[in-house]
């Protein structure tokens, strides 16, 4: 089976689970496992920040950053097809009781002037604007790229009104091998940002969220009450150090292999497809010939796995265990269904 549903389904290679064998370990609980300290370490010098705190998934790191920014009632800003707002299962009302303020973008960017519409002004009956969130590489937007100067200038608007900032940067490390602009930078304009070593950098669990001293005290006691506090987690950090160190430079292999799947199927008679979109290792597209679930179980039955986008979208993700060869057989059976 060929599987690019996502990411996310890549197993830890012989390399990574030597690694995780090998690994030093503690009571990560007591601050003593010596492998995750070193991740940790690893992770706030890559982002710049003061303090990291690895945890068990993206979600976790994500809602523990909405937690850790904001009160009770408070008002989120992010983008309508952010993974916070559509995947997340509400967790922010359940965890932090905070409203979500959902702005579309175009291709998963925001307008600088359309969230500066939307911050609320300072009266009683106003919920507090606590708090911006960005997403980059943008998932459901397939991939794509928050342009730094958009960023930018979000980040200032946030600074003006003492409003905090947090990325997900779940595939942060997809962006910055495409534009050449190191993770510290992106990190620069943003008081937290989490990002994901089970995505394409092939770990099989782990993420971690940065930022200052303060909020990471304060998402550290918010681990503990979700139950986020591991043992032993060295096993799974040793996986995190070891993507780091030998699958970052590899990610311009999967967006090759994005684009020339999209280009491919882009030239089919009834394929849909912006071929601008693809910035990175995920392909968004739809098809005029099939519903979206006919075309996911009709392309199954040929060998290949893709998953569902949103509305009557279609995803293909590229990744570390999927080969040139592989992505070629995908076209063709693609090719075959028209
Ligand atoms: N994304 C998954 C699914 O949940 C859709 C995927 O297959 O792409 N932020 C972003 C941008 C993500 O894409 C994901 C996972 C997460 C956060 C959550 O990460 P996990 O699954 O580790 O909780």
């Amino acid at each position: 089976m060929i599987d690019i549903r996502s990411d996310t389904v890549t197993k830890p290679s012989k390399g990574m689970m030597n690694a995780i064998l090998n690994a030093k370990v503690g009571d990560d609980v007591f601050g003593e496992d010596p492998t995750v300290n070193e991740l940790q370490e690893r992770c706030s010098k890559i982002t710049g920040k003061e303090k990291a705190l690895f945890v068990p998934t993206g979600c976790m790191a994500n809602q523990l950053a909405v937690k850790a920014h904001t009160r009770q009632g408070d008002e989120v800003i992010l983008e309508r097809e952010s993974h916070i707002l559509n995947y997340e299962t509400a967790a922010p009302a359940i965890i932090s009781s905070v409203q979500l303020f959902a702005i579309p973008g175009v291709n998963g960017v925001m307008d600088t002037c359309e969230i500066e519409k939307y911050i609320r002004p300072t009266d009683y009956y106003f919920p507090l604007t606590k708090l911006i969130c960005l997403e980059n590489t943008h998932n459901r937007a397939g991939g794509t790229i928050q342009p730094i100067e958009n960023t930018k200038a979000i980040s200032e608007l946030a600074k003006k009104y003492r409003i905090k900032m947090h990325l997900d940067g779940a595939r942060i490390f997809n962006a910055s091998t495409a534009t050449g602009i190191p993770v510290k930078e992106y990190a620069s304009y943003f008081d937290s940002i989490s990002f994901c070593f089970s995505k394409g950098l092939g770990a099989p669990v782990g993420s971690i969220l940065c930022g200052n001293e303060e909020f990471i005290t304060l998402a550290h006691k918010w681990r503990k009450i979700l139950g986020g506090g591991m043992r032993q987690a060295g096993v799974l950090a040793a996986a995190g150090i070891y993507a780091l160190d030998n699958n970052v430079d590899r990610l311009s292999e999967d967006h090759k292999k994005a684009q020339y799947f999209a280009k491919e199927i882009s030239q089919i008679d009834g394929i849909n497809i912006d071929l601008e979109t693809v910035h990175t290792n995920i392909v968004i597209f739809s098809s005029s010939k099939y519903r979206k679930q006919e075309f996911i179980s009709l392309l199954r039955e040929k060998g290949v796995v893709i998953s569902s986008g949103s509305f009557e979208n279609l995803r293909a993700v590229f990744h570390l265990d999927v080969s040139m060869n592989e992505v070629r057989t995908a076209v063709e059976k693609i090719k075959e269904m028209f």
